[in-house]
């Protein structure tokens, strides 16, 4: 746990609807909300001086697969845990981490990170309590479900029939066929003065104006999809991938950015954004989406 973060090429991609896969676990089409892209060579990474866990930009060939255009919501992780009784590592351990700034103001006192002090070891808080035990998901079943670790992502990939992207793949959906651009829309942060993601506008951490619409979660299809149909790749919740963080370094890895990301501390809301995680980390702005070998 770090800072404010918890993170096409040829070939393209297509909005195939595969409907007749098998593989149902759950009672339902395996592929059912996701996207499957065609594959193919594809760029991953960056040059961005200030960023060099991307580095370098590379072409990667990644082979067809289908994935979400969504994050997983909480409504399907319900889903998941009625259908298994799956327990979260946030409900093992009795903690997650929570961004203070979402804590009510009489909140009881809690322990911070020291280089990271906006972020909250909230007793009680997990995916049906993002925000500790006074809190729920009313109004809330469309937003990511989160404070899930990598072994929870798996655990539900597996129940529904699929697996969590590789980060190539990820990015390779992120990027939505615009290979060289930062955004899943383009090289603008905000187009014309519009917003395309749930970030944080304001000065971070004390101050989110909320510009963008949402602070805190937003629902997961709030903003327009990219050229390959996903919503949110960018912004809202950091993302978990399968894989490595690095070569030999077997700590987990997500994708994307989050609804605390500002550019006032990193700039990793693009596609090629990535931040380290031990499997087991749980957080409020932590989620997945997942994917299906087609
Ligand atoms: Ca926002």
């Amino acid at each position: 746990m770090s800072g404010c973060c918890s993170p096409s090429g040829p070939g393209g991609g297509s909005s195939i609807r595969v409907a007749d896969k098998p593989g149902v676990l759950r009672g339902g089409d395996r592929l059912d909300g996701l996207v499957v892209l065609a594959g193919g060579r594809t760029v991953v990474g960056s040059s961005d001086p200030d960023h060099p866990e991307e580095w370098p930009a590379r072409e990667v060939d990644v082979a067809p697969f289908a994935i979400g255009r969504c994050a997983v919501t909480n409504d399907e992780f319900a889903a998941f845990v009625a259908a298994t009784a799956h327990r979260t590592d946030a409900e093992r351990h009795g903690w997650s981490f929570v961004f203070g700034g979402l804590l009510p103001d009489d909140f009881p006192p809690t322990r911070g990170v020291a280089a990271a002090p906006w972020w909250r070891e909230v007793h009680g808080a997990d995916w049906a309590h993002p925000e500790g035990p006074q809190s729920g998901l009313d109004g809330r079943g469309d937003h990511p479900a989160v404070h899930v670790s990598r072994r929870d992502a798996e655990a539900y990939a597996v129940w529904w029939g699929g697996r969590l992207p590789t980060e190539p793949e990820w990015e390779h959906a992120g990027r939505g066929g615009l290979a060289a651009a930062p955004y899943p829309w383009g090289h603008e942060l905000e187009p014309s003065g519009e917003h395309r993601m749930n970030v944080w506008q304001g000065t971070f951490p004390a101050d989110d104006t909320g510009a963008d619409g949402w602070r805190g979660t937003c629902p997961v299809d709030a903003f327009p999809a990219n050229g390959h149909g996903l919503h949110n790749t960018t912004g809202n919740v950091w993302e978990w991938c399968a894989g490595a963080w690095g070569a030999g370094d077997p700590t987990g890895v997500s994708r994307g950015g989050s609804y605390l990301c500002h550019a006032s501390y990193c700039r990793r809301y693009r596609v090629s954004g990535r931040q380290p995680h031990s499997l087991d980390s749980t957080a409020g702005n932590l989620g997945f989406r997942i994917a299906a070998d087609v």
